[in-house]
Formats: C-alpha cells, structure tokens, sequence
C-alpha cells in the first residue's frame, strides 16, 4: 500500500505529465501553422511521450494499491514568437519537470518507499536525456535562427522523428 503524501506527489506528477502534453500540443500547433511541419512533428511525438509518462505514473499508483488524484490541467502558452523561443521555452519546461521528479525521488527515500524510488529512477534517467535533447536543439537554433534556409534543414531533420512507446519492454 502506498503512502498517501507519495499518491499525491505521483497524481501531480501525473497532471504535470498531461500539462507537457497540451504544452508541445500548442507548440505544434504554432510550428505547424508557420510552416515548420518537421519541427511540429518533433513536438507532436514529444507530447505523445508525455501522456505516455503520465498514464504510466497513474498506473503505479493503482498498481500500489493507491487512488489517483486528479486536478484541473491549466492552460498552456500558446503563441510564440519564434522556434527559437519555442526550443527554449522546452529546455526551461523540461529543467522545471526534472526538479519535480527529483522532489518526488527524495519523498519516497524519505517515506521510505522502495518500490516508488526504484520506479521513479526511470524518469530521473529519462530527464537527462530529455534536457540533452532540448540543450542541443537550443544550441543549433540559436546558430542557425537568422538563417531560414538552415531552420528548413533542421525541420526536415526532424520530421523523421517517430512516436515509441517508452516503455515497451517493460521499462520503469
Ligand atoms: Fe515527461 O519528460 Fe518531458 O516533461
């Protein structure tokens, strides 16, 4: 049976998850509606993962024997001024989230829950690469920004990205 301060922090979590979700939908939306299909792509995928990490945390709770709390999921920003701005506005999300899972790795050494701390390990991992991934997107775009035609191979770059299920296998 799981803690009930730890199903409150994994249901935040949960809705911070959805929140990610409808915030790289809008930053699709605005790519795709300026022309950067490949960006919007690369940002559709990103909100698929999201809900994927959110669903699985909702999971564990249940799994634990828990009840989910849910919340109101808060509106998003959704107008931007530029795919710089956008690739930096997800650098900034994804540092904000990893600290919100590491406040959730230390409540569950100090309530002492194993399972949750050993679950939890997944996301710490998946945070690095998640700021990896956005700290190199920034770098380029900030090189690239004021030379379209460059922007335009980075869209088509990442038009090739597709959605996987991050926890095929069993992962987490
Ligand atoms: Fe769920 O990893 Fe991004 O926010």
């Amino acid at each position: 049976m799981i803690k009930e301060s730890l199903v409150k922090a994994l249901s935040d979590q949960v809705n911070a998850e959805y929140y990610s979700a409808y915030l790289y939908l809008a930053m699709s939306a605005y790519a795709d509606r300026a022309g950067f299909k490949g960006i919007a792509n690369w940002l559709f995928v990103q909100a698929q993962e999201e809900t994927a990490h959110g669903t699985h945390l909702y999971q564990h709770i249940l799994g634990r024997s828990g009840t989910p709390v849910f919340g109101d999921i808060k509106t998003p920003q959704t107008s931007f001024g530029s795919i710089k701005e956008v690739f930096e506005k997800v650098l900034s999300h994804e540092r904000m989230v990893t600290e919100r899972i590491h406040k959730i790795a230390t409540l569950a050494q100090q309530e002492q829950d194993h399972a949750t701390y050993g679950f939890i390990a997944w996301y710490v991992n998946e945070q690095v690469e998640e700021e990896a991934a956005a700290e190199e997107l920034v770098a380029k775009v900030s090189l690239i920004a004021d030379n379209p035609g460059l922007l335009y191979n980075l869209d088509a770059a990442l038009a090739a990205r597709t959605y996987t299920d991050p926890f095929a296998g069993n992962a987490g």
